[in-house]
């Protein structure tokens, strides 16, 4: 099975240039500038269309279970919206109840995961502590390719960590060389302020951004941030919604800190108003944490974007429908957290970063695919056109069309953040592992197609934060040996 994309401009994270792409046995073969179809080869047509890495969506919860439901979007749908966006993969998060092993929660996501019709990798939650956990995490680490484990700041009383746990697994992360990554809200607060609200009777979802303002994520943004410095470990803060967080991580970059931040499609472009509109099912369908926020802050993940503060675009794809969301009917708090956007993310980044003039193409390509497969370590495999890289391809129509709406996506969620949004830019065709998945509007995936792609830990990046960290750090001495 071959595969030629012809005519078209490759688009990579530095580069921009012409090329024809040959894709054989799942990988890219060849990037030249006038290449011939062996016989046989399957033709793309690219003229007038830019081949970019496809994407990889870093943030995802398929078929989750959570606040007393099921995500609504399985491992089959889920990828499969995501291909018909231009996305050949994601990392989503296996996430272990309190006291549940990490090895048998593994095999239970991966067992759900089986039926993916594209590539996925897992990120694993840290929600309770134990000797058992640590050695879980070295068994994952090195055996299982899992290179960044998950905490949990906020849902107290669920599966949030306290801070010594946190404190633990982030020494645990550098021994393995595994990136700590982290959901930024101080859940005491959170919990605080859901309960004030209540008793003011306050309970509708206008209650949701109340009980998590930007103050909430910023505090636990600053607290990780310094922990991380201390124990000396790279940190990853997900779904970064506000000036506060994003302040703390650029202050922490420009101290030479290795902080990471990824910013979500929504918050770049949905702001706090919907939480305000007198239909219950609509601002019930926006409750996500962290919430949406008032417009100022929009702009200040665009910069952190430009900036290079913010590395990465996720989605957090953790679909509940109208039916679930109810089960918060008298009570906010009690409304499953979580929105899709996974098939979207490519076109809305594109209309509003490339077509608004925010960001060039090669940015567009490090904020949805290079700089996430960097980061957790499976570059150039993923992220790259370049011979020898997975052959996981989009060929993107720049003059394109569509209108996003919850009656025409694949995802299987009965609402849309983006509904009625015009997108100019999508993608014509969609390539996996060198197949065509998707062309101009159809999808033709394979259950089970997709592969748990293992990410190697990455213990050198972590030696230089210890040595980085020794020689700032005063010598400690004991008094004895001082003297
Ligand atoms: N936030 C959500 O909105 N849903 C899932 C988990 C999370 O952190
Ligand atoms: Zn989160
Ligand atoms: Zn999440």
């Amino acid at each position: 099975m071959s595969l030629l994309i012809r005519g078209g401009t490759v688009v990579t994270a530095d580069q921009t240039f012409r090329a024809d792409v040959y894709c054989a046995d799942g990988k890219i073969k060849a990037v030249g500038e006038t290449l011939d179809a062996p016989a046989g080869a399957q033709t793309v047509d690219a003229g007038g269309q830019y081949v970019m890495p496809g994407g990889i969506d870093p943030h995802t919860h398929m078929e989750l279970p959570f606040m007393g439901t099921v995500a609504s979007e399985d491992f089959l749908s889920g990828t499969a919206a995501g291909l018909a966006g231009g996305t050949t993969m994601i990392i989503d998060f296996v996430i272990p109840a309190p006291n549940v092993p990490l090895l048998d929660a593994y095999e239970q996501w991966m067992g759900w995961a089986k039926k993916a019709c594209a590539d996925y990798s897992f990120h694993v939650a840290i929600t309770w502590w134990s000797d058992k956990v640590r050695e879980e995490m070295g068994v994952l680490a090195r055996d299982k390719g899992v290179n960044s484990f998950k905490h949990f700041m906020a849902y107290k009383g669920a599966i949030m960590v306290t801070d010594e746990h946190l404190l633990a697994s982030f020494q645990r992360c550098q021994e393995l060389g595994a990136i700590a990554t982290v959901h930024a809200e101080n859940g005491e607060l959170v919990y605080y302020l859901q309960r004030e609200l209540v008793k003011k009777g306050i309970t509708g979802p206008e209650g949701h951004p109340l009980s998590r303002p930007p103050e909430v994520e910023g505090e636990a943004a600053n607290r990780v941030i310094r922990i991380a410095q201390v124990i000396g470990t790279p940190v990853y803060i997900v779904h970064n919604s506000c000036r506060e967080s994003v302040e703390a991580i650029t202050r922490a970059r420009l101290e030479g800190q290795r902080v990471y931040g990824e910013v979500l499609a929504g918050h770049l472009l949905v702001d706090d108003s919907v939480y305000r509109n007198p239909d219950w099912n609509f601002a019930a369908a926006h409750v996500m944490s962290p919430p949406f926020r008032p417009k100022e802050h929009q702009e200040v993940l665009w910069r952190g974007l430009v900036s290079g503060n913010l590395q990465t675009t996720a989605t957090d794809h953790c679909c509940f429908c109208a039916d679930q969301k109810a089960m918060g009917r008298n009570d906010f708090t009690r409304i499953p957290n979580g929105t899709g956007g996974v098939e979207d993310r490519m076109a809305v980044l594109w209309t509003h970063g490339v077509g608004a003039g925010r960001i060039t193409m090669n940015e567009f390509v490090r904020i949805t695919s290079t700089n996430a497969a960097q980061i957790f370590n499976i570059y150039p495999r993923k992220g790259s056109i370049s011979v020898g890289a997975d052959a996981d391809i989009v060929v993107w129509d720049p003059a394109a069309t569509r209108t996003i709406s919850a009656r025409t996506h694949h995802q299987k969620i009965d609402f849309n953040i983006f509904e009625g949004m015009n997108v100019k830019g999508v993608p014509s065709h969609t390539i996996s592992q060198g197949k065509v998945v998707y062309a101009n509007g159809k999808l033709m995936v394979e259950q089970g197609a997709g592969r748990c792609i293992p990410r190697p830990t990455f213990p050198t990046v972590f030696e230089a934060v210890k040595k980085q960290n020794e020689a700032r750090a005063p010598r400690a001495v004991p008094r004895e040996a001082a003297e």
